[in-house]
């Protein structure tokens, strides 16, 4: 069966693929799950039959037949649980990839968010100088952290995993800083999840969203 995915009809990002949809799609490419994308309005966001898909309003949602799910952390989990590719088969090293799954999105997205409510939610508001670079800090820290256990293996724990492709997602957040050229393990952590055919055609394919050139069915 082909799952349906959504993604904004107009990205904020312009083609960076930093939205939430990139995950899932990287994961996809990453399994060779060939899906189809429905985009979506801001208007249609908020509409009732979007919000019985995703309570929040937001993309991206999975529906696959009967099933339909929200947060891309957990399609990422259940494409990763469905098809070889993006979870090790012993079972200890599934749930040390598992853990980094959560690591990604529960220790180390937050404080890269912190910055971007800063630098676009707060920019008008007189203690916003003082607060980025303490924002900053806290991320620095985390890259401090994730950088020495990473120290200069390829892959967070082992092979490629469900784990480094969210972390390596959850990093190019910070692309539109240079906060990442001060830890280049991690930079070049980035950068091979980049290299990877399966992130190359998920980003082309939401690239070709903002361009106008995008087709419903990824193959
Ligand atoms: N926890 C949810 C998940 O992981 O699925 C969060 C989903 C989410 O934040 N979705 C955002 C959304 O739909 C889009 S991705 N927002 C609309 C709304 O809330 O009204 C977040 C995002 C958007 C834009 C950029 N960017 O331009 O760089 C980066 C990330």
């Amino acid at each position: 069966m082909i799952p349906t995915i959504t993604a904004f009809e107009q990205s904020p990002d312009r083609g960076q693929g930093l939205a939430r949809d990139m995950p899932v799609r990287w994961a996809l490419e990453e399994v060779s799950q060939p899906y189809d994308v429905r985009l979506v309005s801001f208007s249609t966001l908020r509409e009732g039959a979007h919000r019985d898909l995703q309570p929040f309003g937001q993309i991206p949602t999975y529906e696959e037949g009967d099933l339909v799910l929200f947060e891309s952390g957990a399609i990422v989990f259940h494409i990763a649980e469905r098809h070889a590719g993006l979870l090790p088969s012993d079972a200890s090293a599934r749930a040390r990839a598992i853990t980094w799954m959560f690591a990604a999105l529960s220790t180390v997205e937050p404080v890269i968010v912190q910055r971007e409510v800063s630098l676009y939610l707060e920019s008008d508001k007189a203690w916003q100088e003082e607060r980025l670079p303490i924002v900053e800090d806290r991320i620095r820290s985390r890259l401090v952290e994730l950088g020495a256990r990473l120290g200069d293996q390829e892959w967070l724990d082992g092979t490629f995993s469900a784990g480094d492709l969210l972390m390596v997602q959850v990093l190019r957040r910070l692309s539109g800083s240079n906060i990442l050229n001060d830890y280049p393990n991690l930079g070049a952590y980035v950068a091979r999840g980049e290299a990877r055919p399966a992130f190359k055609r998920a980003f082309e394919a939401q690239l070709a969203v903002f361009t106008g050139k995008a087709s419903d069915r990824q193959e």
